[in-house]
């Protein structure tokens, strides 16, 4: 008897695929009207004998239906939950946010792709730089008018105490020719310095990257900000070339519209030097500086300045994204807020 309950028992599990069949097949065999049951109670009218014998067959039976009916529960309950996760299309759909490149990475990608074309490397150089990257190396010794130029963050450093010490007027002032006060970059400009130090020319590279200043902020002018920096160094480098790279930068940055000239100016790196300026309605802006490299630069980086010569140049990123995207005030790219960033 109990054998064949096993035997049906098994072969109807097997066809169970949902929840109220697996209840209604626990009843059959389990439930109070069940034979397993009516065996189980009518024991008492056994013989001690047949009781003995067949009472715990009875009861294990009782605990193996049991135990797979568990785990048939459980497996169709795991199998209910997956279903409707996969088919629950009333779900409403989940809005995927999207973020929005700033304008500054979006320009400097742009400007690095145009001299990619034109067969520049990219280079990049520290922020924190020292007093002889910065400065020195570029003709512009200690106490020279033009470190006014660029009003400097200075951080205080060790090496600092070692090597320079506050003069009575209150001024810094180098006392050793070692020296290595560490200050913010005020320009991408040191690169030119590092790059040169350690390769040949012929080469043209550029180097984009943020700079410091520590001057009064207003629409175009930050105490951070982005330049990018150019160097092309050969044996018949010229003027002309200068002209003929930027122009093809702007036509391909800005198209054929653009207007803009280019002016006498000063720099202690370069000679001669000049300005570039763009037209934004009457007014000129100023972007760039740049020049022809002085032989003192050259000698600094130990190049022979009767062997080879230099143009370089030093643009303002924010400036040039000011103009593409018609944005009147420089601070919009550093104030985070969002509705401005999604614009882009
Ligand atoms: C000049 C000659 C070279 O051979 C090479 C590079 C240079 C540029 C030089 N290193 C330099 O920094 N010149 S600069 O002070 O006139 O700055 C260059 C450009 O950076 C400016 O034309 C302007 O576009 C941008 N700039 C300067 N100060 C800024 C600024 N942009 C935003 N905020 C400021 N505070």
């Amino acid at each position: 008897m109990l054998e064949k309950i096993k035997k049906f028992f098994s072969k109807e599990i097997k066809e169970i695929g949902d929840l109220k069949n697996l209840e209604q097949l626990r009843v059959k065999y389990l439930g109070r009207k069940s034979e397993l049951t009516q065996i189980l109670r009518s024991l008492k009218n056994f013989s001690i004998e047949k009781r003995r014998k067949i009472g715990p067959q009875a009861q294990k039976l009782k605990k193996e239906i049991e135990i797979i009916l568990t785990k048939k529960l459980k497996e169709l309950k795991a199998k209910n939950s997956k279903l409707k996760v996969d088919i629950d299309i009333t779900r409403p759909g989940e809005k995927i946010k999207l973020g929005h490149i700033h304008p500054l990475t979006k320009i400097e990608e742009e400007i690095r792709q145009i001299f990619l074309s034109m067969n520049f490397s990219v280079v990049e150089g520290p922020e924190v730089e020292n007093e002889h990257y910065n400065f020195d190396a570029l003709n512009i010794p200690p106490n020279h008018p033009a470190r006014d130029m660029w009003d400097t963050f200075w951080l205080k450093t060790q090496t600092n105490t070692d090597y320079t010490q506050i003069d009575t007027e209150g001024l810094y002032k180098s006392v050793s020719s070692q020296y290595k006060s560490m200050l913010l970059r005020t320009h991408t400009s040191p690169v030119q310095i590092r790059y040169m130090e350690t390769h040949n020319p012929p080469f043209q590279i550029i180097v984009p990257g943020r700079v410091f200043r520590y001057e009064a902020i207003d629409a175009s002018h930050e105490i951070n900000f982005y330049q990018l920096e150019g160097l092309i160094v050969g044996e018949n480098v010229s003027l002309a070339n200068f002209k003929s790279v930027i122009e093809e930068f702007f036509r391909k940055l800005f198209g054929n519209k653009i207007e803009f000239r280019f002016r006498p100016s000063y720099f202690p790196f370069v000679e001669p030097g000049l300005e570039v300026d763009i037209k934004l309605g009457k007014d000129w802006l100023e972007i760039m500086g740049a020049g022809m490299v002085h032989r003192k630069v050259f000698d600094a980086v130990r190049y022979n300045p009767n062997e080879v010569r230099g143009i370089a140049f030093g643009v303002g990123i924010d400036r040039l994204a000011m103009i593409k995207y018609n944005i009147p005030d420089i601070r919009l790219f550093y104030n985070g807020d969002l509705r401005f960033i999604k614009q882009f």
